[in-house]
């Protein structure tokens, strides 16, 4: 077993059967032309937890870990966007064209992951059509078929497809640790919000911690 110094308190986990999975860390949430800089956000938030993550992803390839990787989008037809979901953003619309093709939409460039956190292959890309990394994707049984306990979750944005996939898999029993550098948003009060609510109530959802304290662990 492994121990990392995280909060509320230690982290112990396996690597054999750890997975870690970078969320979402896709060209329109990051990149100065994406979806989420149309919608007026500033990506130099986000682009903060490249490095980090890049550092631990290196660490984790290492030391051998599962990794996955994660990207919000959808069928270029739009089939699998729920109507509700059509209609967000209020300035530029997923399906419609951006800088980098049609926002959100599989194929599509700013669809596609950051060239810093380029999946590897062996590394399984899962494409999800909602916030959380378990709903309508083969996730949980690709974690399951692997013996997968522990997650370790990076990636954007803290508040939304991070802590929705960390609720997910913590009812779904996984023991899941978020290092907080390694994640980031548009809103660093959400920021800070999303991971107090995660390690409250004695890791009622699960433990938070930082790249170099998973890194040493891992070493
Ligand atoms: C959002 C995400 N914020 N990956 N997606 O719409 O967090």
């Amino acid at each position: 077993m492994k121990t990392v110094n995280a909060q509320p308190f230690n982290y112990a986990f396996d690597p054999e059967t750890t997975a870690l999975i970078v969320i979402d860390m896709q060209r329109d949430f990051v990149e100065p032309d994406g979806f989420g800089a149309v919608l007026g956000n500033d990506v130099s938030l986000v682009r903060k937890a490249i490095a980090p993550c890049s550092r631990l992803l290196r660490q984790a390839r290492e030391a051998g870990l599962f990794i996955l990787h994660t990207r919000e989008g959808h069928r270029a037809d739009l089939s699998n966007c729920p109507p509700a979901k059509l209609t967000r953003g209020g300035k530029t619309f997923i399906g419609e064209p951006g800088a980098m093709g049609r926002i959100l939409i599989q194929g599509e460039a700013g669809h596609d992951i950051i060239p810093e956190l380029y999946p590897q292959p062996g590394e399984p890309v899962i494409d999800k059509p909602g916030k959380g990394a378990f709903y309508a994707t083969d996730l949980h049984l690709i974690l399951q078929a692997r013996g997968i306990r522990s997650l370790i979750i990076c990636g954007v944005t803290t508040e939304v497809c991070v802590q929705t996939t960390a609720r997910e898999a913590n009812d779904r029993g996984y023991e899941v640790l978020i290092p907080e550098d390694c994640c980031a948003s548009y809103f660093p009060e959400f920021h800070r919000a999303a991971l107090e609510m995660i390690k409250a109530q004695g890791a009622i959802v699960g433990w938070v911690s930082n790249a170099d304290a998973v890194i040493q662990a891992l070493r």
